[in-house]
């Protein structure tokens, strides 16, 4: 996914146009209609309290940040902060991109979502196996490597980040468990193996300690999220031991990729089936976010009408998020459907394109776009 740097010129110009609209011609803005006709999703967030965010690639290209502007008051970091990206051997990291994406955001006054801490699955800190190999006392040594990544990462951005992933897809792939050994499909979660489910509880309470205002989420990947689906139910659970052990977990993340129309249909959930697990986790005393939702286009091609289809899977995870008052965030895992990690991913990238967002690739707001507004408007201020 190689993409042209922007050049500082450029990101400042563009932070200098991103300042917000002055009170007076805020106050002149007529409120939204329900069906969210002719709003921008900015206009809906600060409507119904509820932001609504995108993720954010390394480079923040021009055009990003013309559509971040545009449409959305609050981004996640696609990968900057993830253990591979920002240390490519033991001992070293790279800082730079990670400071480059915290500053604009804080220019732009966008709420700015850390993602992520630790995650065993993909982007893990690629010389993390073998060096835990070679210690003598394995445990020891990864309780020390997560440590100094926390002292050194939440606390260079204390006070600057929002929300931290602190940790990311805990749980196995399939089922209700830990992934404890390699598969073809994913490789175990090195942090659970070495330590056990305590890795969770330590990773909240040290990161607590490195940014006391931070809001601490746990995101996972449902591919149904509901109760009564073995994994949703098993991130219950979680969630109120951890509670129960007094863990400083203020949210958990759904990421939501939705890629209906697959043998195992990815995230079938109804807005009544998703409001009742919102709700669920909420009476756990944690707030909850929809962080990655995206809508596979290919997939829906058997419908009448596949861009209203999408927009109707959008609609039902938008207007469930505006139901339950646990939902405080809705984010869309890119802009444009020209640039979207689905189309490089080795298990989607054969139906590419798969305009699975809500503009399309000139930036033209699609179908989808409205259905999210009109249902985050269901929860008006
Ligand atoms: O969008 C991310 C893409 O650029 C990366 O190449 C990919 C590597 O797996 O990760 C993508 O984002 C993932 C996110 O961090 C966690 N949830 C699943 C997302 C899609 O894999």
């Amino acid at each position: 996914m190689a993409r042209p740097k922007t050049s500082l010129a450029v990101v400042a110009l563009f932070a200098l146009s991103a300042v917000a609209l002055p009170a007076s011609a805020a106050a002149k803005q007529k409120p939204c209609p329900r069906s969210g006709a002719g709003c921008t999703l900015v206009q809906v967030a600060a409507e119904s309290g509820i932001f609504v965010g995108t993720a954010v690639s390394n480079e923040i290209t021009a055009t990003e940040q013309v559509d971040v502007a545009a449409n959305f008051n609050a981004v996640t970091s696609e990968n900057a902060f993830k253990w591979s990206e920002m240390s490519k051997s033991a001992g070293a990291i790279d800082f730079a991109t990670t400071d480059r994406l915290v500053a604009w955001a804080r220019v732009r006054k966008l709420r700015l979502r850390a993602h992520t801490l630790f995650w065993h699955r993909i982007q893990n800190a690629p010389w993390l196996k073998a060096e835990l190999a070679a210690a003598t006392d394995p445990a020891a040594r990864l309780r020390e490597l997560m440590a100094e990544r926390i002292t050194k990462v939440v606390g260079r951005y204390r006070g600057k980040v929002a929300i931290w992933d602190v940790i990311n897809e805990p749980l196995a792939l399939f089922g209700a468990g830990y992934d404890t050994a390699d598969t073809p499909v994913t490789p175990k979660n090195i942090f659970f193996t070495t330590l056990g489910e305590g890795y969770i509880a330590d990773a909240f309470r040290r990161t607590r300690a490195a940014d006391p205002k931070a809001k601490l989420f746990l995101n996972e990947l449902l591919w149904d999220a509901r109760i009564g689906d073995p994994k949703s139910d098993a991130l219950l659970a979680l969630v109120a031991r951890l509670k129960k052990a007094r863990v400083p977990i203020d949210g958990v993340g759904i990421q939501a990729h939705a890629m209906l129309g697959t043998a195992s249909p990815w995230f079938p959930s109804t807005t009544a089936s998703l409001k009742r697990y919102i709700d669920a986790l909420g009476k756990l005393g944690v707030k909850v976010e929809i962080t990655e939702l995206d809508v596979r286009l290919p997939l829906l091609a058997d419908q009448p009408n596949p861009l209203a289809a999408q927009a109707a899977v959008y609609r039902r995870v938008a207007s469930a998020c505006a139901q339950s008052h646990a939902c405080t965030g809705l984010t869309v895992w890119g802009q444009r459907d020209s640039h979207s990690w689905l189309d490089s991913y080795s298990l989607t990238s054969a139906t590419a394109p798969n305009n699975p967002l809500l503009l399309d690739a000139s930036g033209k707001r699609k179908l989808a776009y409205q259905a999210v507004a009109a249902g985050l408007l269901e929860r008006r201020r």
